[in-house]
């Protein structure tokens, strides 16, 4: 074996504790450059004496065109910026590790997947629609994209949080992007579905009505990025150690649950602080709360293909899970933040087709466009071929070709042979071959006509977006509702909302009727459904129509609801522990330990910054101050006690405006005391105009904490539960 002469060789070390042999961090340590107690100089390491002054013809006189640090500083500057993503620009990252548990090994050979390997990774989070600088709460699909640095080469599962997708076929993709992007004229509306091109696409391409669905629940507006599912949508392959083929869809499964915000929330959050996900991650795994997901699969036999009501083919449909079943096949930490946004988070560059052996493609034709289209883009935005060089873009396993040249090239290849096969270099780097231990395609028989065409399998538009809408409680039905009036009163064509509620017919009826109500369009709506497709002569256009679903056949998936499926932790949740002078001191101290104990964060809010003086005479840090933030960047609230600092609170708007604000979004409140208690009651009362009283129960989320263990225990029980949809009357707040 010819030695490695790579620079990095020199100080690569085997961390003990891992599994693996490759080590990404000590990879990007190579590359990371501290600047403590160094001397500035310019970029050819020359020190620099005066940063503060260009290089002057007199001291009122012309800048000179010598003066080379200027030149150099200006024109690195000029270039700083690199094209946004198309779609998916506003993201965040992380690195961390995926853990196998063996079970995937069952099904494919792929080396990352065996029992006890530790593979590096790094993920990013986006939203898709908006800019770079947007804000994180957008109603939005989020991307969910994981690159593994296994020792077979990078594996880039490059999913959503979603799992399917508005359209069936590339080709349609751009079409829908420009869609939903700020209309082309203005510029208008920033990272939002709710105007008049998205709607008009998704109401003619009637293949989009699932995800559309999807997109109007609670789904697109998570509370957390650590708080959500991630799929790869589309089917793959899995093939074992002996060729077996068998089908897969890949699922994340939050360890913290799936928890999103309100509509109202997501709307207040943007104003209040956009980078809310962006912060909330980071925070999260400064602090040592690692977030986790376990990596789940479900799996079809190859023989099993046919054996479903829908193409495994096609991206706008999902396996229900009591159909088959989600094995976990092992869990993904991530544990540490980037050095250097830019350098990491941006340059990343995800393709799908970047994959390892044990893992193959479908001809699922939204996949098959996509195989081009990622390294298109990462050619464009990262300016050339050798974007697989950036230290977080590169392989753990080491890469051997006789690729060579283009912009930026950074590995000096050594030798006289860049070509294979050869006899001048040994013959070296040689192909894998017969030992079958590089990357092969799995066999698949292939026939068929050349043709624009799309199976008619590929047909039933609305079967599972009746499905997924049956499946949700009567609550998330309602957010799904509101949401689809909020976007269609968005839209100034009124044929785009009749035809909306005409596709929803088809779906619900008691959605299509609930949504057009709220909008002003009279139902039932008269609408043949769009034929937006090609159909072959002398075929019967009927079989091409879209059929509405069979609503009294269809079954519900309880595996799609979030609320039917809830965990209940208090892990990581912010609470607001709102107090002024006077505070009962060692009531909130045992509060605040109660809920540091089951992992949550309080945090002192008081109508001012500085510090705040409990009434054992002592100041404490005031972590957030009224002015300058808003009840929707917490999961719950306690209001101190303290007759003084009660009275005090009483004449705080601020402060009712957070309580009315955090009862309204049916979040958890404590109160200690009877005085804080009676202060939330006359604050509802005064909003609502009625006697709320019977909502100050722990049933309703509210607890007062009258000093006993027991009322501390419920009080994070509450917070642990996070939302009481039946409390009542938060309709009649108006905040
Ligand atoms: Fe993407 N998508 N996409 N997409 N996508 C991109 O690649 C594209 C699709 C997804 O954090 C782009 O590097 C086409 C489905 C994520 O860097 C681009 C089609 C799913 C990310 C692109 C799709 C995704 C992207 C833009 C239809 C879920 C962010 C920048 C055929 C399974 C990755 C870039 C990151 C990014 C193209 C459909 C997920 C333009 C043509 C379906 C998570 O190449």
């Amino acid at each position: 074996m010819p030695e490695e002469k790579s620079p990095v060789a020199k100080t690569k070390k085997v961390k003990e504790t891992s599994s693996s042999t490759l080590d990404k961090d000590l990879q990007l340590q190579e590359f990371t450059e501290d600047s403590s107690g160094e001397f500035l100089t310019s970029n050819q390491g020359v020190r620099i004496n005066d940063n503060q002054n260009s290089l002057r013809g007199g001291d009122r006189g012309p800048s000179l065109l010598e003066d080379h640090f200027l030149r150099e500083k200006l024109t690195h500057f000029d270039h700083e910026r690199i094209p946004e993503r198309v779609v998916h620009a506003r993201g965040t990252a992380a690195h961390g590790t995926f853990e196998s548990n063996g079970k995937g090994s069952k099904y494919s050979k792929a080396a990352f997947l065996k029992a006890g390997a530790v593979t590096p990774l790094f993920t990013r989070f986006s939203t898709v629609a908006g800019s770079r600088g947007s804000s994180d709460l957008a109603r939005d699909v989020r991307g969910f994209a994981t690159k593994f640095y296994t020792e077979e080469g990078v594996f880039d599962l490059v999913g959503n949080n979603i799992p399917v997708f508005f359209i069936q076929d590339a080709i349609k993709f751009p079409d829908f992007i420009h869609a939903v992007k700020p209309e082309p004229h203005n510029e208008i509306p920033q990272a939002q579905s709710a105007h008049d091109t998205f709607w008009d696409f998704v109401s003619i391409n009637t293949e989009a009505t699932h995800m559309v669905l999807w997109a109007m629940s609670d789904r697109a507006i998570p509370r957390s990025l650590r708080m959500m599912e991630g799929f790869g949508v589309h089917t793959f392959k899995f093939v074992d150690d002996k060729g077996v083929v068998s089908f897969v869809k890949f699922h994340w499964k939050p360890r913290l649950g799936v928890h999103s915000v309100l509509w109202d929330e997501a709307l207040k959050i943007s104003g209040t602080d956009p980078d809310f996900h962006r912060r909330d991650l980071y925070e999260a795994i400064e602090a040592g709360a690692f977030p986790q997901w376990d990596l789940g699969v479900q799996i079809v036999e190859a023989s099993k293909e046919f054996s479903f009501d829908f193409d495994l083919l096609d991206p706008t449909k999902l396996i229900p899970e009591e159909l088959v079943p989600v094995e976990i096949v092992g869990t993904m930490t991530l544990d540490r933040n980037p050095e250097n946004f830019f350098a990491e988070t941006e340059q990343v560059a995800f393709c799908i087709s970047h994959i390892v052996p044990g893992i193959d493609f479908t001809n699922d034709p939204l996949l098959q466009g996509r195989l081009f289209s990622y390294l298109d883009t990462q050619l464009k935005r990262l300016g050339g071929p050798n974007f697989h060089e950036l230290p977080i873009n590169k392989s753990l396993a080491p890469v051997h070709n006789n690729q060579r040249d283009g912009h930026m090239r950074q590995t000096i290849n050594s030798g006289r042979t860049s070509y294979e096969p050869n006899t001048v270099g040994g013959g070296c780097p040689f192909q894998a071959g017969a030992d079958m231990s590089g990357f092969v395609s799995a066999v698949e028989k292939m026939s068929g006509l050349k043709a624009r065409d799309r199976n008619l399998s590929f047909m039933d538009h609305f079967s599972q977006a009746r499905m997924f809408y049956i499946s949700q409680t009567e609550v998330e039905q309602q957010h799904i509702v509101e949401a689809f009036q909020f976007e269609l009163l968005h839209c100034t064509i009124d044929e785009i909302k009749e035809r909306m509620v005409g596709i929803l017919q088809n779906v619900d009826d008691d959605l299509a009727n609930r949504v057009a109500s709220g909008i002003g369009v009279k139902t039932p709506v008269k609408l043949e459904l769009p034929l937006n497709r090609q159909v072959p002569a002398d075929a019967d256009v009927a079989a091409y129509q879209p059929k509405p679903a069979n609503k009294s056949k269809i079954a519900p998936s309880k595996a799609l609801s979030i609320l039917a499926n809830p965990v209940n932790t208090a892990e990581t949740l912010k609470v607001a522990m709102l107090v002024t002078e006077g505070f009962d001191a060692a009531a909130v101290k045992a509060s605040m330990a109660a809920l540091t104990a089951a992992g949550a964060q309080p945090k002192i809010l008081a109508p001012h910054g500085g510090t705040v003086k409990g009434d054992d005479g002592k100041a404490i840090k005031v972590d957030f101050a009224l002015p300058a933030t808003r009840s929707v960047l917490f999961d719950a609230l306690m209001v101190g006690g303290g007759v003084g600092c009660v009275s005090a609170l009483s004449a705080d708007a601020r402060a009712k405006t957070f309580i009315l604000e955090t009862f309204k979004h049916c979040k958890p409140i404590g109160a200690e005391g009877k005085e804080a208690a009676a202060f939330i009651l006359d604050t509802v009362n005064s909003a609502t105009g009625k006697d709320a009283s019977k909502a100050i129960t722990a049933e309703h989320g509210i607890v007062v904490d009258s000093g006993k263990k027991a009322d501390a225990d419920n009080f994070v029980k509450c917070v642990a539960q996070q939302r009481f949809w039946a409390r009542p009357f938060v309709n009649d707040i108006t905040v």
